[in-house]
C-alpha cells in the first residue's frame, strides 16, 4: 500500500464520525409497515393480470445483484453514466458554482453503493451528504464506506421508499438541497408518475431544492436494449427472480423458482423495456389466506424502465417547473445527464 504517510496520520489523529442513520423503511420488523407490505403483495399478484413493483427487488442479495448488472457487458448504462459525470465533472461544478450553490446538500436517490456520489463528492464539495435507499442494511454499509473515504462529511443516511413521497426529516440540512437522481431510476415511473415526482422536487414548498442532477437512458436500438436486460451470463434473470425469493420471505409464499422465466423486451409504443416473469407450467402459488393459479405462459410485470429522448425529457422537465435546464451525452448519445435548476 502506497498510502501518503499524511493521510494516515490524519486518520489516525481523526477518526471518521460515524454516519447518522435514520430508517424510516421496516417492512419487515415494523407490524404496520408489515401489513402494509402484505396488503400490497396480495393485490398485486390477485391482479388479473399480476404486476409487483420494481421496488420488491432490492432485499439485500437483490441490492448485490444490481451491482453485478453493472458490471456487465450488456448493461451500458453505469459505465456509460460513468464517463459523462468524468468528461463533465469539472463543468457541472461550475455550473452549480454559476448558480450561487455553495456548500450544497447532496441528496442521493437510490444511492445504492453510494459510488456515484463519491466520484462526484470532491468536485461538488457537499457540506452533507444524504444517500437514500429502500435496501437499508446495504446502504448502512455503503454510507460507512463514504464516511471513511471522507471523514469530515457530514453523512444522514435515510432508509425510506421515496417512491411513496419525500418527506425528508428535520436532520436534512433545509438549504440549498441538490438532489442527486443517477442511474435513470426515474425510468421506473410512469411517464405521468414521473412528472408528479419531479414537480414535488421542484415545488420550493416541498423539496426546497435548488436543482436536480439527473441520469436518464435514451432511446437507442431494439437489440442492444434488450441485450442490456437479458445479458447471456444471465443475472439479469436472477435478479428478476429473485423478487420471488424476496415475496416469499415478506409473503410466506411458495414461488418455485425452477417454475418461472425471465423476460426482457422493448416496447417501442410505450418507449419502455419491460421485465416479466413467465410461469413455466400451469401452477398455483400459496401464502397465508390466499391463493393465485397462472397458466403456462402467464406472467407477472416485474419492471418498466422508460427511456427518453433528450427533447422528452427536456419537455418533461420545463413542464414540472424547472426553469434552467442542462444536459451532457455520451458520443454514442446512449445516455444523458441533465442539469435542471429551480
Ligand atoms: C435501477 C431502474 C435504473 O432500469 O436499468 C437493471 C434496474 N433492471 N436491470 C434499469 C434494472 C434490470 C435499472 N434501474
Amino acid at each position: 500500500m502506497n498510502l501518503p504517510l499524511n493521510i494516515s496520520a490524519l486518520s489516525l489523529q481523526l477518526p471518521p464520525a460515524s454516519p447518522q442513520f435514520i430508517d424510516l423503511y421496516r417492512p419487515d420488523s415494523d407490524a404496520q409497515a408489515m401489513h402494509a407490505t402484505v396488503q400490497e403483495l396480495t393485490e398485486a399478484l390477485l391482479a388479473p393480470a399480476a404486476a409487483v413493483s420494481p421496488k420488491f427487488f432490492y432485499n439485500a442479495l437483490g441490492s448485490k445483484l444490481f451491482e453485478a448488472i453493472t458490471g456487465l457487458d450488456e448493461y451500458y448504462p453505469t459505465r456509460t453514466e460513468a464517463g459523462i459525470f468524468e468528461a463533465a465533472r469539472t463543468h457541472i461544478a461550475a455550473t452549480l458554482a454559476e448558480a450561487g450553490i455553495k456548500q450544497p446538500c447532496l441528496i442521493d436517490l437510490g444511492a445504492g453503493n453510494c459510488a456515484k456520489a463519491m466520484a462526484l463528492i470532491p468536485h461538488l464539495q457537499p457540506r452533507q451528504y444524504v444517500p437514500v435507499d429502500i435496501s437499508v442494511d446495504f446502504l448502512r454499509d455503503a454510507a460507512e464506506q463514504v464516511q471513511n473515504n471522507f471523514p469530515a462529511l457530514d453523512i444522514v443516511g435515510l432508509g425510506m421508499d421515496f417512491s411513496a413521497g419525500l418527506a425528508l426529516p428535520g436532520e436534512v440540512q433545509a438549504h440549498e438541497r441538490v438532489f442527486f437522481y443517477p442511474g435513470s431510476s426515474l425510468g421506473n415511473f410512469h411517464p405521468g408518475q414521473a412528472l408528479q415526482f419531479l414537480e414535488h422536487i421542484a415545488d420550493p414548498a416541498q423539496g426546497k431544492a435548488r436543482g436536480l442532477l439527473l441520469g436518464i437512458d435514451l432511446v437507442k436500438d431494439t437489440a442492444r436494449l434488450e441485450a442490456a436486460y437479458d445479458d447471456a451470463l444471465g443475472v439479469t434473470g436472477a435478479f428478476n427472480k429473485n423478487l420471488l425469493l424476496n415475496i416469499n420471505d415478506l409473503l410466506g409464499s411458495d414461488f418455485d423458482l425452477r417454475q418461472w422465466r425471465h423476460v426482457a423486451l422493448f416496447n417501442a409504443r410505450e418507449s419502455r423495456i419491460e421485465m416479466h416473469l413467465e410461469a413455466t407450467d400451469e401452477l398455483t402459488v400459496r401464502w397465508p389466506g390466499h391463493e393465485r393459479s397462472f397458466q403456462a405462459g402467464e406472467r407477472i410485470h416485474t419492471e418498466c424502465s422508460y427511456k427518453y429522448t433528450v427533447q422528452g425529457m427536456t419537455a418533461l422537465l420545463r413542464q414540472a417547473g424547472f426553469r434552467h435546464i442542462e444536459y451532457w451525452t455520451d458520443p454514442n448519445s446512449w445516455f444523458a445527464v441533465f442539469w435542471a435548476a429551480v
